[in-house]
């Protein structure tokens, strides 16, 4: 089995990255990546070593990924919004030998505590003598940090395999090809925007074309250019794009709408799609998005159809080489169609194990092996539909997912905060958005507590509501009743 940055000498004169500096062939990608390793080997990186790096998505990202793979060890890629605090967790918690940061984030650098940091800058391509490598699918190859319900992120170790054969399914079923050229506006730390978009598109010899940061006007202009063969974001892009098209004189919507012609695909995922968007999308673009559902630990698992049909409100069938099976409350299997449970999976695409964390792996699988995904869904006509999460402790917002117990501890370290909880509330533009009840006695402001938060929380967990109660409402056993606060907004 070639991995993703083993065939790049074999696309060699194709464009590979285009970023806001300039365009990069394969050849150029795979030199820079051999550079990028021939400096990870001689500062001693082994393999197995975890490799972490601060850059944004640009070709010097993907040149770092590749080269930390070709050493056999597993990369760490940071979240670019993160605080110092976070970003210091994800290092310390992984164990990092390394960090390498862009030049934009030297500010976060110096305050970072590794056992060596490294501008990307310093390091000058060189030959990379790669014959003693040994690699083999198995091996560990990257540590992405989510969110669960135990508070602190935890670090979801996958393979070679696992990340390839989630490739291997989304190539096959969405027809990538070598004449593709994706549009790319997500962040590089997550499944969504590393695996579906950069990693497929690498693995055929397509074309990837960064977006720093999302952008309503330069995704329309970028598709009005007509390169662009697929797309693929979170609902809450597609909710954004539909307000900037809304805003328009009725002679450009009719531009907007017409350089959308020359796209092959158009793909929602990581959060419940709404009808409103999916039906507003096709209005606009002529595109039905074809919805599909993953998670970090799964890989994608399930999706509508590239060909037959793609129906609303539905996340699809099983991706090849995926299992899907819905259980009951106690683990029963439910056999029946139309009867809700939560999702279990099983397949190559799957993780071998949070990074350090035994008892949370062991806890996240059936006895049998099937990973226990949280979300409850029915199965109706051989389609799956999501109908919510087990848990009220996770929150979805814009795609990113978030621990309500993570926000609840950082919220009470505020002065004037003695106790808080944390929960989503249904949101049209982001699925959700964070809110907290508190108890205060000094009657805390939202905007005081939003500006405390900057630098200490991530900008997209910081409370975008906030009630003051004097006292929270809680069950016979002592337990805060959040959706009994809910309803209070
Ligand atoms: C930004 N903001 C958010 C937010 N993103 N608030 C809540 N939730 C979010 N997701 C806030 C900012 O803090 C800021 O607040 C204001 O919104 C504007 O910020 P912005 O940076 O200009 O926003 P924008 O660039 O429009 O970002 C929106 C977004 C981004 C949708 C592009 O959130 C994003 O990239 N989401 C994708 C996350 C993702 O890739 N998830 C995949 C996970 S993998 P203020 O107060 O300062 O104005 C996965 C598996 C699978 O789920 O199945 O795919
Ligand atoms: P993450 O843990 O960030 O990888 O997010 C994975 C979670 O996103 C899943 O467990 C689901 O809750 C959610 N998700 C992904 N795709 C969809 C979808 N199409 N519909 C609803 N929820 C989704």
């Amino acid at each position: 089995m070639k991995l993703v940055f083993q065939n790049l000498e074999y696309f060699r004169n194709k464009t590979a990255i285009i970023d806001c500096r300039g365009k990069y062939s394969y050849a150029a990608l795979n030199n820079r990546s051999e550079g990028i390793a021939e400096y990870l080997l001689k500062t001693g990186t082994q393999k197995g070593d975890r490799i972490a790096f601060l850059i944004s998505p640009e070709f010097d990202f993907v040149a770092t990924l590749f080269a930390i793979w070709k050493l056999g060890a597993i990369a760490v890629p940071l979240c670019t919004i993160h605080p110092v605090d976070e970003l210091q967790y994800a290092i310390d918690d992984s164990q990092s030998k390394m960090v390498v940061h862009g030049e934009e984030f030297l500010g976060q650098a110096v305050q970072l505590k590794a056992p060596r940091i490294v501008s990307i800058l310093d390091i000058e391509s060189a030959k990379l003598n790669t014959q003693h490598l040994k690699l083999i699918p198995q091996d560990p190859s990257l540590i992405l940090y989510t969110s669960g319900t135990t508070g602190k992120p935890k670090g979801v170790l996958h393979t070679h395999q696992s990340l390839n054969a989630t490739i291997q399914a989304l190539v096959d079923s969405w027809h990538w090809s070598v004449e593709d050229h994706i549009l790319h506006v997500l962040p590089l730390h997550h499944t969504h925007g590393l695996v579906n978009k950069l990693l497929c598109a690498i693995s055929v010899g397509a074309t990837c074309e960064f977006l720093i940061k999302f952008d309503a006007r330069a995704v329309w202009n970028r598709f009005s250019e007509g390169k662009m063969t697929l797309f693929m974001a979170v609902p809450t892009i597609y909710s954004k794009l539909i307000a900037f098209w809304e805003n328009e004189t009725e002679g450009r919507q009719i531009e907007l709408s017409k350089g959308c012609k020359n796209l092959r695909l158009m793909v929602s995922g990581s959060a419940a799609l709404p009808l409103s968007v999916l039906n507003k999308w096709e209005k606009i673009t002529g595109h039905r998005l074809l919805e599909r559902y993953g998670m970090t630990e799964i890989g994608m698992a399930i999706s509508n159809s590239y060909n037959g049909e793609r129906r609303a409100g539905f996340i699809g069938t099983p991706l090849p080489g995926v299992r899907v099976r819905i259980a009951d409350e106690i683990g029963d299997i439910i056999e029946t169609e139309n009867l809700q449970g939560e999702i279990q999976i099983k397949g190559a695409a799957v993780f071998k194990e949070y990074w350090n964390k035994l008892q949370e792996t062991t806890e996240s699988f059936t006895k049998d092996g099937w990973f226990k995904t949280g979300d409850s869904a029915v199965l109706l006509n051989d389609y799956y539909k999501i109908l919510g999460r087990n848990s009220v402790d996770i929150i979805k917002s814009g795609g990113y997912k978030i621990s309500a117990l993570e926000v609840e501890s950082k919220l009470l370290d505020h002065p004037e905060i003695d106790e808080c909880a944390v929960f989503g509330i249904v949101d049209e533009e982001w699925g959700e958005i964070v809110a907290s009840a508190v108890v205060s006695s000094f009657n805390v402001q939202l905007s005081t507590l939003q500006d405390w938060a900057k630098n200490k929380i991530a900008p997209y967990k910081i409370p975008r509501r906030l009630i003051v109660l004097n006292e929270l409402p809680r069950n016979v056993l002592g337990k805060v009743t959040k959706d009994a606060i809910k309803k209070l907004f």
